[in-house]
């Protein structure tokens, strides 16, 4: 017998002070429900949000509009225990990209104007951010703007209707120093280390193409805090909708997630902001610690698994962790890889934390699909796994776990399983990578070199690390020769 929960939303008052780019699974299933909690409790309803996408899902922000903004998350405990909540904090929503499945051949910027007119507004004082890795449009490696990417090229070019979030922030923040009004607070809730000052390198180098005094100001004048974002919220699945309209809920909007979830935030707002503290968000001065443990550990672990199951056909996190050999994997790195490469503050323990994550991913409630965490490699292995990787090898450390990650990784983008099954690789150089399997691929040692010299991924420094390139070599071997079961015996063995 399922325990359910059931709580309903807050009444909507029509304020808002909070624009969102990125109205994606994960900030109707975190920074809303946050803020749906604050809302009931303190009973202050001035924190409405507008949400926004700007590249995909059209059909998500009329659903909504249809719905009023109201839609429902599902947190599962486990199987037996899931809390539904109504949220009713998300007040408008805009689309301002371009949506081929409804709009033909596709039109940019429905909703530009109306987006920028409340960016400006100045009733307006927080922008949050889940706009994914590669929607800061930085190199993952260097942190420098990608200026020959035609979306950037594109802003740069017609700064006044641009396509991009660093775009929009940088045409928004224009007009408010313009009528002379206090700039906005951005707070990016993606998985990037230190992802305020990411974002401001993003904004602020747009902004010099544009004007060097507006870039200065922003620099000067603008606040980036950094945080750390933590909830397990897959990509709905037709199951997933069929499980909630058994329980009565039809609602094309749900989203379904882990109950866990934490949200640890660098107190930088001078506009003010939600005096959320009672409602779990942890304020502190130095989000750094936690941001990179949660990375290296709950989100290399992911990668790893998303790698390695899905070239052995394993579907789901899940799945995957219902092996014991993954799950040794996953403590070896965890506790000898990345652990020992983080400063953390006293008292922190990093073993518990491990076994936290191994139960978290272990919820069977969630189908979270390795495919879906496998996309963007290129963005996400640089802080999941390189930074602390490079740390190791500094000490002499053991790297073994991550090399073999890494050689997955260089598998995987082959597009197609070690039983040669085919997926999709989702990541914006996929071209290139494929490009690389095309001229490499009949020479182990040729293509991972050919890997390692992506300086968008990799720094030169890793790249001229032999014990690294070795292991990757040697790990990539035995991966396509003996299979996921004796690459994880070699393993066990070394
Ligand atoms: P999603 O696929 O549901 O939504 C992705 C959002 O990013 C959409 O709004 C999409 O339009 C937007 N987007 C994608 N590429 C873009 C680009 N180039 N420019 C502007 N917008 C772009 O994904 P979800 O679950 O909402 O995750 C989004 C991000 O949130 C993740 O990449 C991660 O950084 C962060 N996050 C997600 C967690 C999760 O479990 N889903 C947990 C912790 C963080
Ligand atoms: C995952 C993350 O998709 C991925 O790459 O590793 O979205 C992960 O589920 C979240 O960071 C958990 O907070």
């Amino acid at each position: 017998m399922q325990n359910v929960t059931r709580l309903p939303a807050s009444a909507g008052s029509g304020q808002i002070r909070i624009v969102h780019l990125g109205l994606g699974a994960f900030h109707r299933a975190h920074q809303a429900v946050y803020l749906e909690r604050y809302r009931q409790r303190s009973g202050d309803d001035a924190w409405g949000v507008s949400s926004a996408n700007l590249r995909t899902n059209v059909a998500l922000v009329d659903a909504l509009r249809e719905a009023g903004h109201r839609y429902h998350v599902a947190e599962y405990a486990d199987s037996e225990h899931v809390t539904i909540r109504e949220i009713g904090v998300i007040e408008e929503t805009h689309f301002t990209g371009r949506d081929k499945s409804t709009d033909g051949d596709g039109q940019w910027g429905r909703d530009r104007e109306a987006l920028l007119s409340r960016l400006a507004s100045p009733e307006t004082c927080l922008v949050t951010l889940t706009v994914t890795e590669k929607g800061y449009f930085l190199s993952p490696a260097s942190g420098e703007l990608l200026v020959d990417d035609p979306m950037i090229a594109a802003d740069i070019a017609s700064p006044e209707t641009p396509c991009t979030a660093p775009g929009l922030l940088v045409e928004a923040l224009r007009q408010r120093r313009g009528a002379e009004l206090a700039p906005f607070t951005v707070l990016s809730c993606d998985n990037m280390p230190d992802n305020g000052k990411r974002t401001r390198d993003a904004v602020v180098q747009l902004a010099a193409r544009r004007d060097t005094e507006l870039a200065a100001w922003i620099e000067r004048e603008v606040a980036f805090p950094c945080s750390m974002v933590d909830r397990i919220v897959p990509a709905m699945t037709e199951e997933d909708f069929a499980r909630l309209a058994e329980l009565g809920i039809e609602d094309p909007n749900a989203v379904v997630g882990e109950a866990f979830s934490q949200w640890v935030v660098e107190d930088d707002f001078p506009l003010g902001r939600p005096a959320w503290e009672a409602d779990g968000v942890e304020m502190v001065a130095d989000v750094a610690p936690f941001e990179t443990m949660k990375l290296r550990m709950l989100n290399g672990s992911h990668s790893l698994l998303a790698y390695l199951g899905a070239l052995d056909g394993i579907e789901t996190v899940a799945e995957a962790v219902g092996r014991d050999d993954l799950v040794a994997l996953l403590r070896r790195y965890m506790l000898d890889e990345a652990a020992p490469t983080l400063a953390m503050p006293e008292g922190t323990d990093l073993t518990a934390y491990a076994e936290q994550l191994l139960a978290r991913f272990a919820n069977d409630s969630l189908r979270h699909r390795l495919q879906q965490i496998a996309m963007d490699g290129s963005q996400k292995l640089p802080q999941r796994w390189l930074h602390g990787a490079q740390a190791r090898l500094a000490v002499d450390g053991d790297v073994a776990c991550t090399a073999l990650g890494v050689a997955a990784w260089i598998r995987y983008t082959a597009g197609n399983d070690l039983a040669g099954q085919p997926h999709a690789v989702d990541d914006p150089l996929a071209g290139r990578l494929a490009d690389l399997h095309a001229r490499h691929g009949d020479d182990v040692a040729s293509l991972v070199r050919a890997f390692l010299a992506v300086e968008d991924v990799f720094l030169p420094a890793l790249a001229a690390e032999p014990r690294f390139t070795e292991a990757v070599v040697d790990a990539y071997t035995t991966l396509t020769k003996q299979g996921l079961d004796g690459a994880l015996a070699a393993l066990r063995r070394a």
